[in-house]
């Protein structure tokens, strides 16, 4: 029987409630499925911060570097660490070092879920560049503290990170619905987005099967408002990629539903899967965390780890959940109460 093993990071928050319930839930999965999970957990967070200076040691990286995959949970403890410290002590260093430059996060509604827009019909798979861009942490200050005090921060496009992000969005469309938006900036940044633009257009007569359309991240905005279910897959940049990806989220009903995976589609080395939402310091071990968006993560991690049916299973046994009116509506049902209800749908 084929064992993956699986680091654990539930980080901050209701990263953690989110976590154990995904993997009560992917362990239920593997055992009906003919594979084992074994996990092993880290403690790596803003705690671990406080404790040790650092988000995770300094081997942290070697470490993970011999599993399977990365199952977290969120990270972020704002009123300690400032998120900018968190953010790039954790989640962006494994995202870089571990090449997974496809964060895919998928937006539809769920049975049962009442989407906040009158059209409901649709089905986006938004793309992220996720090891560059406007997130590449190249910058500085000086003069701090003073009136002529400066801030720069440098967004890096590379050719090679920009043509495989695209390209990785046209394969997802081919495999999809064949269509493409490219989301850029490129009428007010005229030099990394319009030479985005310039990737997207090269490549798409690669792709004469992929009908690619360019838009404005303003305008993409209001479209994903107006018209959702115009779309297909949308490849953006780390930023735009990032913020789009919340606003995919609240239409399909909350960040309690947005789940999301960090490929690396060479597979040289292993991917992390994450709910898109935050450690939610507020709601932080009060059980009203909704754990879908972690669950449906998990979900994409057995599909990426080659475990197809386990992975359908699972999104089964939530559409089945949601579709009962569990989890269904934001801050109805508590934690523990949705997990066992995916469990109990399971079988
Ligand atoms: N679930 C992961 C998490 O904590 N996300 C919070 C966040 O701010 N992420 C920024 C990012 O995805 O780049």
């Amino acid at each position: 029987m084929k064992t993956y093993k699986i680091a654990l990071l539930p980080g901050d928050g209701i990263g953690r409630d989110v976590t154990d319930a995904a993997w009560a839930v992917l362990g239920k999965a593997s055992r009906s499925g003919d594979f084992a999970l074994a996990g092993t957990s880290y403690p790596w967070s803003c705690d671990y911060y406080l404790q040790h200076g650092t988000m995770m040691p300094a081997d942290g990286i070697d470490t993970l570097k011999s599993f399977d995959a990365v199952l977290l949970g969120a990270v972020g403890w704002p009123a300690q660490v400032p998120d900018s410290v968190s953010l790039h002590g954790l989640l962006l260093p494994i995202r870089k070092a571990f090449v997974q430059y496809a964060n895919i996060r998928p937006h539809r509604l769920l049975p049962g879920v009442p989407g906040p827009l009158k059209a409901n019909g649709f089905d986006i798979l938004c793309i992220r560049e996720n090891t560059e861009g406007e997130y590449s942490g190249a910058g500085g200050r000086v003069h701090q503290g003073a009136d002529n005090e400066v801030a720069v921060e440098t967004s890096i496009f590379t050719r090679k990170g920009v043509e495989r992000i695209l390209r990785f969005g046209f394969e997802q469309a081919r495999a999809r619905r064949g269509k493409l938006a490219s989301v850029t900036k490129s009428n007010a940044q005229k030099y990394s987005m319009v030479f985005w633009d310039e990737i997207t257009r090269t490549l798409a007569s690669e792709y004469p099967d992929v009908e690619v359309t360019s838009y404005h991240i303003d305008a993409m905005a209001a479209r994903m408002v107006m018209a959702p279910e115009s779309l297909d897959v949308l490849v953006a940049s780390n930023l735009f990629g990032d913020i789009i990806t919340d606003l995919g989220a609240a239409i399909q009903g909350g960040l309690g539903f947005a789940a999301s995976a960090n490929i690396n589609p060479e597979r040289s080395a292993p991917s992390m899967f994450e709910p898109v939402h935050g450690s939610a310091p507020d709601i932080a071990h009060l059980g009203i965390a909704n754990p879908i968006a972690a669950i449906w993560s998990g979900a994409m991690m057995l599909d990426h780890l080659g475990e197809k049916t386990a992975a359908n299973n699972v999104m089964a046994a939530i559409e089945a959940t949601t579709a009962r009116g569990i989890g269904a509506i934001p801050g109805k049902d508590k934690t523990e109460a949705i997990t066992t209800a995916v469990l109990s749908a399971l079988g």
